[in-house]
């Protein structure tokens, strides 16, 4: 129904869109421009230096971020483009299962056998853990990344998994401005992260490794109540029966599942990272679920929520880095921490104080007449 709406309005959406970009572009860097056009030109080199100023906590650099996104997805908008033409796939799992492995099997497979333009983003703590430039070679996934019509993101440049995922919902409009049909994003999926990839895809797939006897040994809950579709990996060799075993264990499991939308059942498939097979059949899922949710407007559904989460994401994060760069509300801060220290009041009346604080200095100064009314 929004779809037709958005129709309607398009001539004056498209006039609009073009002003918004004229503004922006007067602001933005002679940098940050030639970037933006790069990025719109499907650049890889473009398209890294893009995320590098996205990814980016310096104040001057989280401005032209801003004007640059604006920019690309105003040229978009433009040109017609839907939001949903391109498809933001999530792989999760534990670590070791074979995500990249599967990734690069599949994202292959997609370039060469269906003329696909796939970006890989990997958001997780492994570059931490291998120490962000050693990464092995299934992280960097050696095939894919050779070709032409494939970008992968290895890791991000920072440590911080909130830090990260902050920007990667920006990075994957990035990537799809780049010309990108297919944005695949893989994570680990522990503690928070499970729930924040389900905020950024369309659908999550849980890519498990066999486990032996009906125990889902090392999958979380969580991550099976998100899950859009469980993929066993390493069906192959003397894990072949294990996996035939885990994927029954896990159909089991998902069918005393609550459904997590009306419009899909959450599907399980078996398939050798190692042996290649099995790969078409998981994407044949990946499709039927791309066009179930279309058809029934679950898709834009599912975009609209997650841009209102990341919004009010957003509006945290700005929040506090505004609170984090004014040194009156810090020395505040620093009084409060001491008494607290002291175990004098609670962390909780102390926030309140810092809260009010804020909100006092950045209010409008009141009309002289109403300004005997406020005190506190
Ligand atoms: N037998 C078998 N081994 C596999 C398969 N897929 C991956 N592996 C192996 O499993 C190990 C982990 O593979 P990765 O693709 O790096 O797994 P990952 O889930 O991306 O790991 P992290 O990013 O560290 O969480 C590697 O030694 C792979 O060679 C498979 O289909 N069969
Ligand atoms: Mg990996």
């Amino acid at each position: 129904m929004l779809a037709t709406k958005t129709r309607d309005v398009e001539a004056s959406d498209v006039e609009q869109a073009r002003e918004v970009k004229a503004e922006v572009k007067e602001e933005m860097e002679p940098a940050t421009l030639e970037m933006a056009k790069g990025v719109l030109a499907g650049n890889r080199v473009s398209l890294s230096r893009a995320i590098t100023l996205i990814e980016s906590w310096k104040e001057s650099h989280t401005l032209q971020a801003q004007y640059l996104l604006e920019y690309v997805l105003k040229d978009r908008q433009e040109k017609g483009i839907d939001a949903t033409s391109s498809f933001r796939l999530g792989i999760c799992g534990t670590p070791g299962s074979g995500k990249s492995s599967t990734i690069e099997r599949l994202g292959t497979m997609l370039v060469r056998d269906k003329g696909q333009r796939v970006a890989v983003l990997a958001v997780d703590p492994s570059s931490a853990r291998s120490g962000g430039s050693i990464l092995g070679d299934k992280t960097r996934m050696t095939e894919l990344s050779k070709l032409e019509e494939a970008y992968v993101r290895p890791s991000p440049t920072r440590g911080s998994l909130g830090g990260v995922a902050q920007h990667t919902n920006d990075v994957v409009l990035l990537c799809e401005a780049a010309g990108f049909d297919i944005v695949i994003v893989e994570s680990v999926g522990l503690g928070q992260s499970e729930v924040l990839i389900d905020e950024v895809v369309d659908m999550t797939v849980l890519l498990a490794a066999p486990a032996g006897g009906d125990e889902l040994q090392g999958v979380k809950k969580g991550i099976m109540e998100i899950a859009d579709m469980v993929v066993v990996n390493k069906a192959d060799g003397d894990l072949e029966k294990v996996a035939r075993h885990a994927a029954t264990d896990y159909m089991h499991a998902l069918q005393l599942m609550r459904r997590k939308r009306e419009a899909w059942r959450p599907r399980v498939k078996k398939c050798s990272a190692l042996r290649n097979t099995g790969i078409e059949d998981v994407w044949q899922v990946v499709e039927k679920f791309r066009k179930t949710m279309t058809e029934s407007g679950d898709l834009l559904l599912k975009r609209q929520q997650q841009n209102r989460s990341w919004m009010w994401n957003q509006f945290n994060e700005q929040l506090m880095f505004r609170a984090k760069h004014d040194p009156e509300l810090h020395h505040l801060a620093d009084d409060l921490a001491e008494t607290l220290g002291q175990g004098y009041g609670t962390p909780r009346h102390a926030a309140r104080t810092l809260v009010s604080e804020f909100l006092r200095k950045n209010a409008p100064a009141p009309p002289s007449s109403s300004s005997s009314s406020t005190s506190s």
